[in-house]
């Protein structure tokens, strides 16, 4: 008897899945895998029912003998293990990003003789319709705000990048990168109060009121699934911080950041060119405990931003800061620095981690972009913040845009350069 395997990465079992069984049950054997939690989040394909409830879903379908974890997206560990004569897919996975994968499954194969079997994509009515409402249902805010928390558990560090517009959410959302045989995504957006303000032309010093900021995160939500973390600069009054935080966690935000600032805050990353005063910690402490009294849900996070750094105080300010928030209350600690590299960033996390186990860590590497990802995990951070970095390619782009039409008198030169509409559209989904 021959042996078949498919690689599953749904939460519900369409006509597309029974035909892919069906195929493969003429073949022989048929074993599922089931991709697990960590690799279904790097594919984009963030789950809403667990790993054993999957398990058990596969199990359930008529033809299916066998169900086992898949732990890598390219397949070697289940390969190597199985050793199928066979291995079925749908033919969706001809394209990029996933082309890299099929290619690579391909070539395992053929090492000890095994098949790929690309089988026609199932694309009618009811499939569209499932797919849709599988994507409305992590949209809603249920889902979305409590997919915050689940990845800081799920996944080694949270990658969060800026959004601003619909747009930019939009390529949050859906760009996925293959990379040396791997695929990535972003897991979360920031609502970034200097991008926020910068696609207004004003300035980033709490200018632009809440119903507008509201307004923003209502048009990324319009159209993505990821969570969002809000920047909440330094709150505002305490009286009105507990209103925010009762309509972030109601619109389905995940995470609001609050900066010990006060006064008229200014952007971190002037640091001391200009005039900021720091919160006192009983202060801020005061503001953090009631927004967490405020707060219904056990899913939002109010994360405590220490600007001791920023502000050159010295690292002991910044650490008693940290075990006052997080004892009056904080689900994370942010901890910003403008310089160049990264060293005393590290020195936080490391003195900060041991003392402290659990509490997230939530870093900005504007400045400090030199350090990785990996190494931010290695020294205990939880979530890495991309804050300004699509506003800041964009702006140049459009700049340069302008000063071309006015300099040849037409866009002829420019084009070359310029997104084809067409292409615009294939991003924007319609119904
Ligand atoms: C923002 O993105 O608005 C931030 C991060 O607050 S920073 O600009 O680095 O201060
Ligand atoms: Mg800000």
């Amino acid at each position: 008897m021959k042996t078949v395997y498919t690689c599953f990465c749904t939460d519900i079992i369409h006509d597309g899945h029974i035909n892919i069984i069906e195929e493969a049950h003429k073949r022989g054997k048929v074993i599922v895998g089931c991709l697990s939690d960590e690799a279904l989040i790097r594919y984009n394909k963030f789950p809403t029912i667990s790993q054993d409830e999957r398990i058990k879903l596969y199990r359930s379908i008529d033809g299916v003998e066998e169900v086992v974890i898949q732990n890598d997206m390219l397949y070697d560990d289940v390969i190597t293990l199985i050793q199928p004569d066979y291995v079925v897919h749908g033919d969706n996975w001809m394209e990029e990003p996933e082309k890299a994968i099929r290619d690579h499954v391909e070539e395992m194969l053929k090492t000890y003789g095994g098949e790929l079997v690309d089988i026609p994509y199932t694309c009618n009515e009811k499939v569209k319709k499932i797919d849709m409402q599988l994507r409305e249902k992590l949209a809603m805010p249920e889902y979305r705000r409590k997919r915050l928390r689940q990845l800081i558990s799920m996944t080694p560090i949270v990658k969060v990048m800026e959004a601003h517009s619909g747009l930019t959410g939009l390529i949050v959302e859906k760009t996925v990168v293959e990379h040396e045989g791997k695929l990535d995504q972003f897991d979360a957006m920031w609502i970034s109060s200097l991008c926020d303000s910068t696609v207004k032309g004003k300035p980033d010093i709490e200018l632009v009121d809440m119903t507008s900021r509201f307004k923003t995160i209502d048009d990324i939500m319009e159209v993505t699934t990821k969570p969002i973390i809000f920047d909440g600069d330094t709150g505002g009054l305490t009286e009105h911080f507990v209103y925010t935080v009762r309509s972030l966690e109601r619109m389905g935000v995940s995470a609001v950041i609050i900066e010990d600032k006060k006064g008229l805050k200014k952007n971190s990353l002037f640091g001391t060119e200009v005039e900021q005063t720091q919160a006192t910690i009983e202060e801020f402490s005061a503001k953090i405990a009631a927004g967490k009294k405020a707060q219904l849900t056990d899913d939002f996070m109010i994360i405590a931003r220490i600007e001791s750094l920023i502000l050159e105080k010295k690292m002991e300010d910044a650490l008693e800061r940290a075990r006052a928030f997080v004892k009056a209350g904080a689900d994370g600690i942010m901890i910003h620095s403008r310089k160049k590299t990264p060293e005393e960033i590290i020195d936080f996390c490391n003195k900060f981690r041991d003392e402290d186990k659990k509490t997230p860590i939530v870093v900005v590497p504007s400045s400090f972009n030199v350090i990785t990802e990996e190494e931010l995990a290695q020294h205990g951070v939880n979530i890495v913040i991309y804050a300004n970095q699509l506003t800041r390619s964009a702006f140049p782009a459009m700049q340069q845009t302008a000063v071309d039409i006015l300099r040849y008198h037409r866009a002829k030169e420019v084009d070359d350069r310029l997104m084809p509409i067409k292409k615009i559209i294939t991003l924007i989904d319609e119904l």
